[in-house]
C-alpha cells in the first residue's frame, strides 16, 4: 500500500545515496586536516562521525566576534525601538543574549533569521582543512548549501530546542536522492546538560524518509515521532539513540537523513553553535528554488575564488517567507518563521508562526488536520 498521504510523503527509498556504498574513493595522501579512513566509514555506517578536536582557536574565536558585533547591533536596535530598556553591554558572550530575550523574546529569532554571513563563518564553512574533509565524503566538487544556521540556544528556551527530524524533513523532495553532510560545530563545550545533539544511530540505512508533521509547540520545527521512526525508518529507538556531548573546538558530521534531535538547555549559559552544509554541485539542493547553493570547490579549477557577493545578496529566511506569502516581507523585528515545509506535511499543531503562514496565504481551509 502506498504510504504517500502528504506532500512531504515518497515511496521510494535510496540507501545507496547515503551508505557504505556511496564513500567516494579516499585519497591515497591525506591532505591537511583530513581524518583517517575508519571514521569516513564510521560517517557512512553510523550515519554520523565526532570530530574531537579540528578546528583552531582563532578560527572560533574570530567567529564569536563576529556574533558579539551582531548582537551589538541588535541589541541597539532594540534599544532605539524602545523594546528593551537596558542594552546589558556589562554581560559575556554566553549570557548577554538570555537578558535581552528575558524583555524581548524572540531575539533569538531576530538573530537566527540573519541575511548575510560575516565574513568570519564565510572563512569557517569554506576553511581549507574543513573543505579537505567534505571532499573524503562527496568528492573534489563541493558547494555549500544555502541552508546554515548560527543557533542560539538560550537557557530552557522551547524556541531552540529541536525536535526529533531527519533534514530533508525540511526540503523539498528533490533533495531525498542527495548525501547533504552538515557539520554541527559548537562554540563551547557541550553535553546532555547543555543541550547537546543527539542522534538515532544508523537511521539512514533503509534511505526512507519518515512521514513528518508541523510543528512542534510554540515553534516552527517539522518533528518526527518515535513510532514513526521505528515503524518506518526500521529504528530500535531505545537503544539507537545516542547522545554526542562535543567539545569546543571539535565538531559532529551528519548526514540529511539520520534522525536528530538537540536536548534542552539545562545549564545558565547560551549553547551557542553553526551548522553548515555541502554537497555536489551536480545535484539538486531541494530549496524550493529559493536559494541555489554556493561553489567553494572544483576539480576543474583548483584556484576558483569564492564569490560570495550574489549568495550574500539573498536572504534566504526573506525569501522563503515570500515563497509562501507571495508578498515582498521585509519586518525588522518579525519574529514568527515561516517556510515552504510547512506545506509539506500535516499540521498537528497551531502556532503564532502557522498562523502567520496561514495568514499570509489567505486559505485557512488547506490546513485542517486529516
Ligand atoms: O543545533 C540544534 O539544536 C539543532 C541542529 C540541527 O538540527 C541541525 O544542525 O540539523
Ligand atoms: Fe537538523
Amino acid at each position: 500500500m502506498s504510504k504517500v498521504k502528504f506532500p512531504g510523503d515518497t515511496d521510494e527509498a535510496h540507501p545507496e545515496k547515503f551508505n557504505l556504498e556511496a564513500m567516494p574513493p579516499q585519497p591515497k595522501e591525506r591532505k591537511p586536516g583530513q581524518l583517517p579512513e575508519d571514521m569516513i566509514k564510521q560517517f557512512f555506517t553510523e550515519g554520523f562521525v565526532v570530530v574531537e578536536d579540528f578546528f583552531k582557536t582563532e578560527e572560533l574565536e574570530a567567529c564569536k566576534d563576529a556574533i558579539r558585533r551582531l548582537i551589538d547591533e541588535m541589541a541597539l536596535k532594540l534599544y532605539n525601538a524602545g523594546k528593551i530598556k537596558k542594552l546589558y553591554t556589562e554581560l559575556g558572550f554566553y549570557e548577554r543574549l538570555t537578558a535581552i530575550e528575558k524583555e524581548f523574546p524572540g531575539a533569538n529569532i531576530v538573530l537566527h533569521k540573519l541575511g548575510a554571513m560575516p565574513l568570519e563563518i564565510q572563512q569557517l564553512w569554506s576553511n581549507e582543512r574543513l573543505l579537505n574533509v567534505i571532499e573524503q565524503l562527496i568528492g573534489p566538487d563541493i558547494i555549500g548549501h544555502p541552508v546554515w544556521n548560527l543557533r542560539t540556544k538560550t537557557p530552557q528556551n522551547e524556541a531552540t530546542t529541536v525536535p526529533w527530524h531527519q533534514d530533508v524533513g525540511y526540503l523539498d523532495n528533490s533533495s531525498y536522492t542527495v548525501l547533504q553532510p552538515t557539520a554541527w560545530i559548537p562554540l563551547l563545550d557541550t553535553d546532555e546538560n547543555n543541550g547537546c545533539m543527539q542522534m538515532m544511530s544508523k537511521g539512514h540505512k533503509t534511505g526512507k524518509i519518515a512521514t513528518h508533521q508541523c510543528c512542534h509547540g510554540g515553534t516552527w520545527y517539522v518533528m518526527l515521532e518515535e513510532e514513526e521512526m521505528k515503524k518506518s525508518l526500521d529504528i530500535d529507538v531505545e537503544n539507537d539513540k545516542q547522545i554526542c556531548p562535543i567539545p569546543y573546538r571539535g565538531m559532529l558530521l551528519f548526514n540529511n537523513l539520520i534522525p536528530h534531535r538537540s536536548l534542552p538547555n539545562m545549564s545558565k549559559q547560551i549553547r551557542w553553535s553553526f551548522d553548515l552544509r555541502w554537497q555536489r554541485p551536480s545535484e539538486p539542493v531541494g530549496f524550493y528554488g529559493i536559494k541555489e547553493g554556493i561553489l567553494m570547490r572544483s576539480s576543474k579549477d583548483p584556484d576558483m575564488k569564492i564569490d560570495w557577493e550574489e549568495f550574500n545578496g539573498l536572504n534566504r529566511h526573506v525569501k522563503a517567507q515570500e515563497a509562501v506569502t507571495g508578498q515582498d516581507v521585509n519586518e525588522e523585528f518579525d519574529i514568527t518563521i515561516q517556510g515552504p515545509w510547512m506545506k509539506k506535511w500535516e499540521i498537528v499543531h497551531v502556532n503564532h508562526h502557522v498562523n502567520a503562514h496561514r495568514e499570509q496565504e489567505g486559505d485557512a481551509s488547506k490546513w485542517t488536520k486529516a
